[in-house]
């Protein structure tokens, strides 16, 4: 495998090139650590996390997003975390994307990345698919993930911008909104806002994102079925973005990403099935613990 080769090729933007680093990382394959070496990490990409719970709009404002930012002559990748949950009921991003035809388009890539198989739920090697995105030169990467459980506190260590979108109906529920899903949002959305109660929603939000010191989240209300409110949500953004990047908060997370990357490291030659395999000899031998086998690996 000539890496060097590669990456120059991923770094002219070649569609292919780029697909191949994605799946040859994904899946270890001998040599992939030392390609991300190679790669030219330029900061101030937005890394764009959009989370919130099934069936808000969240592919729709996807799709309207991309179709802003292609307009303005970016490019743009994508990464949809497929929920393999059995909440489902929108259009897969993908879909969605080929239904406006902006699929195909020379300046988007799309990646589908299963949520299965990984601990906490994140693909493992997400880090690294968006770095190959950086260094391919894309100027906006969006991750778009179901908020169920865990998941939407995860992105927030992925993506260094998180927008959490919710419904009008979603004023129900705020009460009991776990405070984390509070504290990731840089951006607020009230999406569906066609429907009643938003305006409503929307001030509660206000309300209670303003009150309290620390940063203030702006809320934003969109109707992404008719690109509404979708100029607003880019420009709050971008201007959440940098204000993260001028703040601390940059190198929290890159801490939290380099974390990640041990973890990752450190579990590469860890095989499951092998290890039930031996697991089968052991755990029924007296006095047998997996703490202390633990410390054997
Ligand atoms: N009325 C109204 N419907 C909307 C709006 N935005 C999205 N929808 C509809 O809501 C449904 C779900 O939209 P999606 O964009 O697939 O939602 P999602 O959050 O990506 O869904 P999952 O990925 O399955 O969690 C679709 O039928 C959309 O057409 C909106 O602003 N107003
Ligand atoms: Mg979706």
């Amino acid at each position: 495998m000539d890496w060097q080769s590669l990456s120059e090729r991923v770094k002219a933007g070649e569609t292919g090139a780029i697909a191949r680093a994605i799946s040859l990382v994904e899946n270890n394959f001998t040599g992939a650590a030392t390609f991300m070496e190679l790669l030219d990490l330029s900061t101030g990409i937005p890394v764009i996390g959009i989370t919130g719970p099934p069936g808000a709009g969240k592919s729709s404002l996807v799709n309207e997003l991309v179709a802003f930012w292609l307009s303005q002559n970016l490019k743009v990748a994508v990464i949809a975390v497929d929920p393999s949950s059995p909440f489902n009921f929108g259009a897969l991003l993908g879909d969605r994307l080929r239904m406006s035809g902006l699929f195909t388009h020379p300046h988007l890539f799309i990646r589908s990345l299963s949520s299965r198989g990984s601990l906490g739920g994140l693909s493992a090697s997400i880090i690294e698919t968006i770095d190959i995105f950086k260094h391919a030169g894309f100027d906006r990467i969006v991750v778009e993930t179901v908020g169920v459980g865990q998941s939407e506190v995860e992105i927030a260590g992925v993506a260094d911008t998180t927008v959490v979108v919710m419904v009008p109906e979603s004023g129900d529920e705020v009460q009991t909104l776990k405070s984390g899903v509070m504290e990731i949002a840089d951006v607020f959305v009230v999406n569906k806002s066609d429907r009643e109660g938003a305006t409503r929603f929307a001030s509660y939000l206000r309300e209670r994102t303003q009150s309290g010191h620390g940063p203030h989240p702006p809320v934003i209300e969109t109707i992404a079925t008719q690109g509404k409110g979708i100029n607003q949500l880019s420009e709050a953004i971008l201007s959440q973005h940098s204000s993260i990047e001028n703040r601390g908060r940059k190198y929290l997370l890159m801490a939290e990403k380099l974390g990640r990357i041990l973890a990752r490291r450190r579990m590469a030659d860890f095989n499951m099935q092998e290890e039930s395999v031996k697991l089968e000899q052991l755990a029924n031998k007296p006095g047998f613990n997996l703490y202390v086998y633990a410390k054997t690996i």
